[in-house]
């Protein structure tokens, strides 16, 4: 069977790659609790000092549109993802997210986890699940607006459009776009930089600056909000759209 999720260490780097190239590097619920299970390992292993989160071609275009098409709003809610995301986002090493090609809905969310962001020259992101019928649900509502600003925020949650890597460096979505190339060398530079930095302290820092986000009411809020339009005709017909690779019609309801 295909290995979703690949895991391996480089010296005292650890780069876990999602791997599923075929779906453009979707989310299904099996590559989140492969995410889950490479996260406790990197969380027991105390030789780790830095962790590079990456895919080859794109990083990862959402999560799984077909698994989530017939949810109700009850099996929405158990559709968890956000507690492997808040594992990663309170992982007590530096965290790098190395994006290439598409980063949509679920697979951003999954990058705004990390305490870096780096993009290729190549990278497009952005927060299409409105165009699905839906809202972002894995903390895209909550961590997005904190890092660029509600404004920017709402453009791209509320108009669900793409930003090209120029422009994610911009509004400081991104903190570097490199050739496609460079990218995977240019965030084992810097975590072998954050590595080098006396680990206790690192963690502290990390530590306190999440501590101050008091965020997590926020995101279980958020997935409660998120569910609940499952219940909508408006869910069904944005995803089986995309299913059927046709334009949504929507009724509102
Ligand atoms: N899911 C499933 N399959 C996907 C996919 C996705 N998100 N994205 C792409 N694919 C598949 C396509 O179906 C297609 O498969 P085949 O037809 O070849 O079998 C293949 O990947 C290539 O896609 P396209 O043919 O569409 O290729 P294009 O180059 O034309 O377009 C694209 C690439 C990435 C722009 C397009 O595929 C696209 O728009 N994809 C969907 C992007 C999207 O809407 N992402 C957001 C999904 S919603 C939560 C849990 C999860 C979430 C929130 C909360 N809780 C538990 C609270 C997250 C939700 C989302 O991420």
């Amino acid at each position: 069977m295909e290995n979703l999720v690949l895991y391996e260490k480089v010296g005292v780097i650890g780069v876990l790659k999602i791997n599923r190239p075929k779906a453009f590097n979707a989310l299904s619920r099996e590559v989140v609790d492969l995410i889950d299970e490479k996260l406790e390992i990197i969380k027991a292993d105390e030789e780790v000092r830095a962790l590079i989160v990456t895919s080859d071609g794109n990083f990862a275009a959402g999560a799984d549109i077909v698994a989530m098409v017939e949810l109700g709003p009850e099996e929405a809610s158990k559709f968890l993802f956000s507690d492997t995301f808040n594992k990663l986002e309170n992982l007590g090493i530096p965290t790098i997210a190395a994006i290439c090609g598409y980063a949509l809905g679920g697979g951003l969310e999954l990058a705004l986890t990390c305490d870096f962001r780096i993009a290729s020259e190549d990278a497009k992101v952005g927060l299409p699940e409105i165009t699905l019928g839906i809202m972002p649900g894995a903390g895209g509502t909550v961590r997005l607006p904190r890092l660029i600003g509600e404004a920017k925020a709402k453009e791209m949650i509320m108009l669900g459009g793409q930003i090209k890597a120029d422009e994610a460096l911009r509004i400081g979505l991104v903190s570097k776009v490199v050739p496609k190339e460079e990218l995977f060398d240019e965030a084992m530079k810097l975590a072998e930089k954050l590595a080098a930095r006396p680990k206790l302290a690192l963690k502290a820092a990390k530590k306190s600056i999440n501590n101050g986000r008091e965020q997590a009411n926020a995101i279980q809020r958020e997935a409660d909000i998120w569910s609940g339009l499952f219940a909508t005709q408006d869910q069904k017909e944005g995803m089986r759209a995309f299913v059927d690779k046709r334009k949504p019609q929507y009724v509102g309801k």
